[in-house]
């Protein structure tokens, strides 16, 4: 091991994160090494969904190992931390890391289909970079999560969040800020309902459909154009407390950003039948003065923007569609936290 390598302190790390739900969506990149997006986007984080994440380096072991639920993975997943983990030794100064155990749950079933890169990469950056002894600011803490998945980079903060496109090109200034804390998006009674439509993992990962919509989509380019103008009306509509404005901008976002995959060659087709039901149910409740927008994101489940006032009727009434399997309100949610970080097995 290096001289500077001896110095990093490899210990042990816990955090949790908790999901988010684009209100202004991301769908392609303007570079795929460094995973920057083409465009900033803007989210809800939410309450209850959350990963939980322990980071802890051995020196003993020779290789990466990583158990999600109680299950070990192999190939992709492990690669996928293991170039987070080592961005991390890389951030600490060590040329060389030991390899870690890296054990992670989520609180909502993954068979729902709502597992989520983004809680689970927030949740790694944060708990790897701790075991690393590492204390980053959330920018450079969402640069890290952005990494692994785009919209981990969000899940790092909490309440209403917005994510930089970023101009730089070693991507330092593509990361999320928080534009409403917790406190302030629950004091506004923003809520997010969750139909859970299938369960089973979804049938394009995004990110292979976002790559496929960049490649062969004729209406990328204007998809990608539309979003600058999107971002700045969400974002005023956000600072101005307008829920009307933000929910017909969460609309639109989300029925473009799959207008932008469905022409995709082949197609990316995220919807099922009662995908569209639930667009047709919210626009129902809307026209007898239910405030609730409809989104969804690369799979079947239905999400609703609502308020406190009437998120619980919104619930019942997408639960009730045929085809869901369940629903739930979810308030805004914390901030990625570090739970515990100390020294651990690492040699
Ligand atoms: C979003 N989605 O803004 C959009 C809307 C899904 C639909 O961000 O390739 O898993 O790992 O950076 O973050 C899903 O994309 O993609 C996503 P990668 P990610 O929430």
């Amino acid at each position: 091991m290096s001289a500077s390598t001896s110095t990093v302190r490899w210990g042990r790390a816990v955090a949790e994160a908790r999901t988010n739900i684009a209100l202004v969506k991301y769908w392609g990149k303007r570079d795929a090494a460094l995973n920057l997006p083409a465009a900033g986007s803007l989210s809800l984080t939410l309450d209850g969904l959350v990963t939980r994440t322990e980071v802890r380096f051995d020196g003993k072991l020779n290789e990466d190992r990583l158990v999600l639920n109680g299950k070990a993975e192999t190939g992709k997943p492990v690669t996928r931390i293991s170039q987070v983990l080592d961005l991390i030794a890389a951030l600490a100064g060590g040329r060389e890391r030991p390899r870690a155990q890296v054990e992670s749950t989520n609180s909502f079933p993954t068979a729902a289909g709502l597992a989520s890169s983004a809680s689970a990469f927030a949740a790694l950056a944060l708990a790897g970079s701790g075991a690393a002894g590492l204390q980053l600011p959330p920018p450079a803490l969402s640069v890290l999560a952005r990494r692994g998945s785009g919209s981990a980079a969000r899940s790092v903060l909490g309440g209403v969040v917005l994510m930089n496109r970023g101009t730089a090109a070693d991507g330092l200034d593509s990361h999320a800020e928080e534009l409403l804390s917790i406190d302030e998006a629950r004091a506004w009674g923003l809520r997010m309902v969750v139909a859970v439509t299938s369960e089973g993992p979804k049938e394009t990962l995004s990110t292979d459909g976002m790559n496929r919509t960049q490649e062969t989509s004729p209406y990328y380019a204007a998809w990608i154009k539309s979003v600058d103008g999107d971002l700045a009306a969400a974002r005023q509509a956000v600072l101005a407390r307008d829920l009307p404005r933000l929910g017909e901008l969460t609309e639109q976002s989300c029925l473009s950003m799959h207008a932008s995959a469905l022409a995709a060659r082949p197609a990316v087709v995220y919807f099922r039948g009662v995908t569209i039901e639930g667009h047709r149910a919210v626009q129902q409740l809307r026209k007898a003065g239910t405030p609730v927008w409809f989104t969804c994101d690369a799979g079947p489940h239905i999400k609703a923007l609502t308020d406190a006032a009437h998120a619980d009727a919104v619930a019942a009434a997408l639960g009730a569609l045929p085809g869901v399997l369940s629903s739930r309100v979810c308030l805004p949610g914390a901030p990625a936290q570090l739970i515990e970080s100390g020294s651990g097995a690492a040699a």
